[in-house]
């Protein structure tokens, strides 16, 4: 997709609104910021420094959003004439950008593009351009486009009608049947793109078929960006990914094994975060299926975070999972997920504590608490997922063949092997096999019914 063509890369009307595939690296540039009312622009402004964008001022104006220009038309023009004057050295000099804090209509994109004259993206095009900048994978770069292409068509359909009621004149000089051209044009990607992430997400799917019929489990690790997910998946699998201090790091699934037990994989995926709308959240979906639709899901919580925000992580993230399982084809069948509180090398222990209880407190068992820095609680982590996907570990005794069924002791030790998970597999000179498995009741009770005298289990 980096292929980049004339009728996907719009520049709509003066100005522009700048549409589909532009820029993927916005390193450098400079921004204003547009907040309505006493709004925490925090978040948004940890989104901009992940793309080396510079927020050169945030410009506040009180009172209710106007449905046309956000900000109201009277202080755009303000801002456009204090740019017009900007000398140089000015710290609004080299502005190319303006954000607007929230999630705009693409009734106000446009009229802010249309008063201020610079590229104006909202909260939804910031992230949007973040995750194009970030997508890696043909996977990742699929979805991306899907959803900016979907955010686009809002705002090419805004221009059409707007157009169509004289509010406009002509686009691109071309009128209603150019605009018209560059809709047919979106769609028709739109379509070949969906066709692609459909083909994806079946072998996707069939992959999943196989590992389950090869009697591998799956732990999914779901969580906000930036939780840690990608930090816990490096440690249980010792397979390098891609963990910074930024968000959206990950934009696609990855699946490792769990180190020293080969029939466990991991599922380490996109994050979530606050307010997306559910068109863009929509083309994530598939992607995030394989993490939440596993035989173990996991919800990571950053523990450093203030225990009123933990809670409310917590809260939409259950939200997510359920609203995800009861709309999935492959319902959970009553598998619930587990919490996980990362970071603990940042609080105290009474930190620790006060929050495994607000956790309780949701309906959730005791969470496990641990560091992927220090490697504290990992062994716990590693334990507990063992026995969540295959009961507690037991000693499984072969005893030494006899010489009437010298080949069986290997049968029933590969009878072993395939019901549970092998731990320690110790071989005595006289034939005897001991084993430290993990293996769920009902196999227990199955191996003993087959194999009888043969097998010994404690
Ligand atoms: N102190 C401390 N920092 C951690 C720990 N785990 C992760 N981090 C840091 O938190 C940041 C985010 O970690 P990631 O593992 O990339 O988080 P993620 O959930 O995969 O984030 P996205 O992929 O962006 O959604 C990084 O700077 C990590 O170094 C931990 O146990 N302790
Ligand atoms: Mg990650």
């Amino acid at each position: 997709m980096a292929r980049q063509t004339d009728d996907t890369t719009v520049v709509a009307g003066s100005g522009g609104v700048v549409l589909g595939e532009a820029r993927t690296n916005h390193e450098g540039r400079k921004a204003l910021l547009l907040v309505r009312g006493a709004e925490d622009t925090t978040e948004l402004r940890d989104l901009a420094r992940t793309m080396g964008i510079t927020i050169v001022e945030t410009v506040v104006q009180t009172g209710r959003e106007d449905p046309r220009t956000y900000l109201g038309k009277g202080r755009l023009e303000d801002i456009t004439d204090e740019r017009r004057s900007t000398l140089p050295g000015h710290p609004w000099e080299g502005v190319d950008l303006a954000i607007i804090h929230t999630n705009a209509t693409p009734r106000q994109l446009v009229g802010v593009n249309q008063t201020l004259g610079l590229e104006v993206w909202d909260r939804v095009r910031l992230l949007l351009a973040l995750f194009t900048s970030h997508a890696s994978s043909v996977e990742a770069r699929t979805q991306v486009r899907i959803a900016q292409l979907q955010s686009d068509r809002t705002i090419l359909r805004e221009l059409a009608q707007q157009q169509t009621t004289g509010e406009r004149a002509g686009f691109g000089g071309g009128g209603v049947t150019a605009l018209q051209g560059v809709l047919n044009n979106l769609n028709r990607e739109l379509t070949n793109l969906r066709r692609r992430q459909r083909k994806q997400a079946n072998a996707q799917r069939e992959h999943r078929r196989q590992r389950t019929r090869s009697g591998a489990k799956t732990v999914g690790f779901v969580g906000y960006t930036n939780a840690g997910k990608s930090s816990l998946f490096r440690c249980l699998s010792g397979k390098s990914v891609l963990v910074e201090d930024q968000l959206f790091s990950t934009l696609e699934t990855t699946v490792g094994r769990m180190e020293k037990s080969p029939r466990i994989l991991l599922a380490d995926t996109i994050g979530f975060i606050d307010n997306i709308p559910n068109a863009t959240l929509t083309a994530f979906k598939a992607t995030i299926a394989e993490a939440i639709d596993a035989d173990l899901t996991l919800i990571l919580l950053d523990a450093s975070d203030s225990p009123a925000e933990v809670v409310r992580k917590l809260k939409t993230t259950k939200r997510e999972i359920l609203e995800r399982q009861a709309g999935g084809d492959e319902p959970l069948e009553g598998k619930r997920p587990a919490v996980v509180l990362t970071k603990i090398d940042k609080i105290s222990e009474h930190q620790i504590s006060a929050i495994e209880g607000l956790v309780r407190e949701e309906g959730f068992s005791k969470p496990v608490a641990l560091s992927s820095v220090s490697g504290k609680g990992i062994t716990g982590l590693q334990s507990f997922i063992r026995e969540q996907l295959f009961g507690a570990a037991v000693t499984v005794r072969i005893p030494a063949p006899t010489s009437q069924n010298v080949e069986a002791s290997e049968r029933v030790a590969a009878d072993v092997y395939a019901r549970g998970m092998v731990e320690d597999d110790v071989r005595s000179d006289n034939g005897e096999i001991v084993m430290q498995v993990w293996v769920a009741k009902a196999c227990q009770a199955q191996l003993k019914a087959r194999w009888g005298e043969r097998i010994d289990i404690k």
